[in-house]
């Protein structure tokens, strides 16, 4: 709901500024991609020829298109549910394990991963849901050799711009004892920006959104244990307003390998940076960057 009052006020700023006359180019709704489904969203409810829409280029609408999207908010609401996104399946050896489809727990469901309450966005990194956005045990692991891959895979991505990072955390025990307590999560792998242009699709979240998927490696000399992954997708769309989707499952490790990550690596979850850090409260219309660094630890790769 929050979107849909951020979307309103939005377009009243762009109407009472008389930023936006006929003919202006209205690649700003992009900047949020909710908004560009909204815009979708009505322009089909009024068969604006498809040329009217936002695309990935430009485009524009008239002024007084502006105003009838504006008077028409309520008509997006159920867009909103529909919107962000979460880890909904993973696969690993050719196995797939479904996961958590999402907003009506199950008990005793028979996954892998730690059921999550919705994929809300979590607005600061200081949030319990940060964890595992909310999921606290499982029933199941999936066996995973070290060295394999572990795909996850989202039904939806709404997002273009921001990080994609994976980390473990090691159970020390049985995951009905594992909480994600402690300094112990570690960074396995990463993607965030490459180029210099921070207000573009060349982010690690835009691969996900293209290709609802992300393989991550486990290090191939991971001591073997019981371990938490957990994937999450760090949305930087909105400026200095950060949304966090994290998602978890159980995996037991297997192998001969007998490392584990420096002291220097390891970091705890919610808080693995503080909310003011660059990768977080960023601005990446306006402020003026021309590199980006995701956030927490760097990558361990064992
Ligand atoms: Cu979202």
């Amino acid at each position: 709901m929050a979107h849909s009052y951020a979307l309103g006020n939005y377009l009243l700023k762009l109407i009472s500024n008389r930023r936006v006359g006929p003919g202006m180019n209205l690649a700003a709704l992009q900047h949020d991609q909710h908004k560009y489904y909204r815009v979708s969203l009505i322009a089909k409810a009024y068969d604006y020829p498809s040329s009217a829409l936002p695309s990935k280029a430009s485009s524009s609408l008239t002024d007084s298109g502006v105003k009838m999207l504006f008077s028409l908010p309520l008509l997006v609401a159920p867009a909103l549910v529909a919107a962000h996104g979460a880890v909904t399946s993973y696969e690993i050896g050719g196995k797939t394990y479904e996961g958590y489809q999402g907003f009506s727990p199950v008990p005793g469901a028979q996954i892998i991963q730690r059921q999550w309450p919705d994929y809300n966005p979590i607005m600061t990194v200081t949030d319990p849901k940060m964890t595992c956005n909310g999921g606290t045990s499982a029933p199941l692991a999936a066996e995973v050799a070290a060295g394999q891959n572990v795909t996850a895979f989202w039904k939806q991505w709404t997002h273009q711009q921001g990080p994609v990072m994976v980390w473990l955390y090691s159970c020390d025990g049985e995951f009905s004892a594992c909480d994600g307590k402690g300094k112990k999560w570690f960074k396995i792998d990463e993607m965030g920006l490459w180029g210099n242009v921070l207000n573009s699709n060349n982010w690690g979240t835009a691969i996900v959104f293209k290709d609802l998927k992300w393989s991550s490696r486990i290090p191939k000399n991971l001591k073997p244990g019981n371990y938490l992954i957990r994937h999450e997708l760090l949305a930087l769309h909105q400026a200095n307003t950060p949304q966090f989707y994290p998602e978890c499952a159980q995996i037991k490790v297997t192998g001969s390998g007998t490392a584990t990550p420096p002291a220097n690596l390891l970091t705890s979850i919610p808080a693995y940076a503080a909310q003011s850090d660059p990768g977080i409260m960023v601005d990446i219309y306006q402020g003026g960057g021309t590199s980006y660094k995701a956030p927490g630890p760097a990558v361990w790769t064992g």
